[in-house]
């Protein structure tokens, strides 16, 4: 079959509206087995019998999991075993299948398949309810010496199976959570405005992850990056684990030399580094992205272009991919405003969008209103990774506090600062963006590793708290 030539996003837009063409999806009335109407239906299971849409599912699958992570995969009886099977065959690697009953005779063995005791093995569910048939199913692999980490899930219906598996240690990636799935269909006029209140009224109804009882919660990094879809997001928070750093630097530099000067002394406490490119007087936009690439890549960092966009959507693609910066060439993240409306941020589509909800600088026009709008439409668009606050936000969203300064409460322009301590315990922050707290210090190395400190010690309390 020919590998598409969509991008990761379109692909799973794609996929959604097959579902929805061939009733995988259904909206309208049914009597759910305990009795209760829903207001949607899925049944992933007639799935197998498209074999194109089989492959297509089985590529995203793969895609959202660190392939170097696992040997064997398995599906979970009965919709994930062609799944399971597909992603074996696309990626290589050797299916085990699970019984759902024992076999009552001859081995009596509960796992069918060649495998070593020791071997990593990758668990695929199709949608994830409560957990419990997952709960169910990862013993019977463990006690046969197996190794489960990874599990990964075409939908997450929101009502904390993720969560109840996060507790136990294993990380889920899951290709849509069902909001995200309202979401693209909504965006794409499949589904009314009243059916998509139906289903978020019937979600919250049944007492699942309300945006009121999520906000009683702090989430961890971790939790939150496997609830998103964005690979940005789980590669930041992989490499905030790895080093132990919820620390982004902000090198606010005129000249390149000194970016890659204050990179050399800090690459081993940061996460990302965050550059204005349009404040650097010999940006060169060959060699330039190049060299930050590479030394991102060995310092285990990512890049992100601090470009607050702010315009219409056409001219904000042209800003991404046009003139002298070329930021999609070499931007692994981009900060943007939402104040041009969710259709102008979604121009942004091709990059990991960080949106700007509210400011640091004094009387900055960011109300809490302002805010609660934008936090909707970033929380509404699947490239939108997280958002720039100066408070607390009550989703999934990533949390990017910039103003965090451990010396100083502000400056003569009206930047406003906060400790790593305040923001960490008050606003539920999950990286700070430090400038001139480490670039002008005498020995920014140093006071880097001491805001990483700081800031991952107060970070693990506000999760105890
Ligand atoms: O509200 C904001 C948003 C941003 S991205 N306040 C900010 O200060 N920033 C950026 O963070 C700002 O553009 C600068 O690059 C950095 C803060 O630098 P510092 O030297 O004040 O720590």
């Amino acid at each position: 079959m020919k590998k598409s030539t969509l991008n990761f996003n379109e692909r799973k837009r794609e996929f959604l509206l097959f579902c929805l063409e061939f009733n995988i999806i259904q909206f309208g009335e049914f009597t759910l087995k305990s009795g209760v109407i829903s207001p949607f239906y899925i049944d992933l299971r007639p799935l197998a019998t498209n074999s194109r849409m089989l492959r297509r599912l089985a590529d995203l699958l793969l895609e959202c999991v660190p392939s170097e992570e696992y040997e064997l995969i398995c599906g979970v009886p009965y919709a994930a075993l062609p799944i399971a099977t597909a992603m074996g065959l696309t990626c290589d690697k050797n299916i085990i299948i699970k019984r759902k009953e024992a076999k009552k005779y001859g081995t009596k063995k509960n796992i069918e398949g060649l495998f070593k005791s020791g071997q990593s093995c990758l668990v695929v569910e199709d949608v994830i309810t409560s957990g419990k048939s997952l709960l169910e199913t990862l013993p019977d692999l463990e006690s046969e010496g197996l190794t489960v980490k990874n599990i990964v899930v075409v939908l997450d219906r929101m009502q904390q199976g993720v969560e109840a598996l996060q507790n136990k240690g294993y990380t889920v990636y899951s290709l849509f959570t069902l909001m995200e799935m309202l979401h693209i269909l909504k965006a794409e006029n499949q589904i009314t405005e009243k059916e998509f209140e139906d289903v978020v009224g019937f979600i919250n109804q049944q007492s699942t992850l309300t945006p009121a009882n999520k906000s009683l919660e702090r989430k961890s990094i971790i939790e939150k990056a496997s609830n998103s879809s964005h690979p940005i997001a789980k590669k930041l928070a992989k490499i905030s684990e790895e080093k132990e750093s919820n620390l982004i630097l902000s090198a606010d530099y005129t000249e390149f030399s000194e970016i890659e000067k204050i990179i050399e002394e800090c690459k081993d406490d940061i996460v990302a580094i965050k550059i204005h490119a349009d404040i650097i007087r010999d940006f060169d936009s060959k060699f330039h992205p190049e060299k930050l690439r590479e030394i991102a890549n060995k310092g285990n960092f990512l890049l992100l272009e601090d470009r607050k966009f702010g315009d219409i959507g056409n001219t904000q693609k042209l800003q991404l991919t046009q003139g002298p910066m070329k930021i999609l060439d070499w931007a692994d993240m981009v900060t943007a405003h939402a104040i041009g409306g969710k259709k102008a941020i979604q121009q942004l589509e091709d990059i990991a969008v960080i949106a700007i909800l509210s400011m640091s600088s004094e009387g900055a026009l960011t109300t809490d209103e302002y805010a609660a709008a934008a936090e909707e439409i970033a929380l509404s668009t699947e490239h939108c990774i997280g958002g720039v606050s100066q408070n607390k936000i009550n989703s999934q969203l990533l949390c990017f506090t910039p103003g965090v300064n451990m010396d100083s409460k502000g400056d003569a322009s009206g930047q406003q600062y906060r400790t790593p301590e305040y923001v960490f315990s008050e606003l539920h922050t999950d990286f700070i963006i430090v400038g001139r707290g480490i670039i002008n210090s005498s020995t920014p190395g140093e006071t880097a590793k001491m805001y990483r400190k700081r800031a991952w010690a107060a970070y693990q309390d506000s999760l105890l708290s």
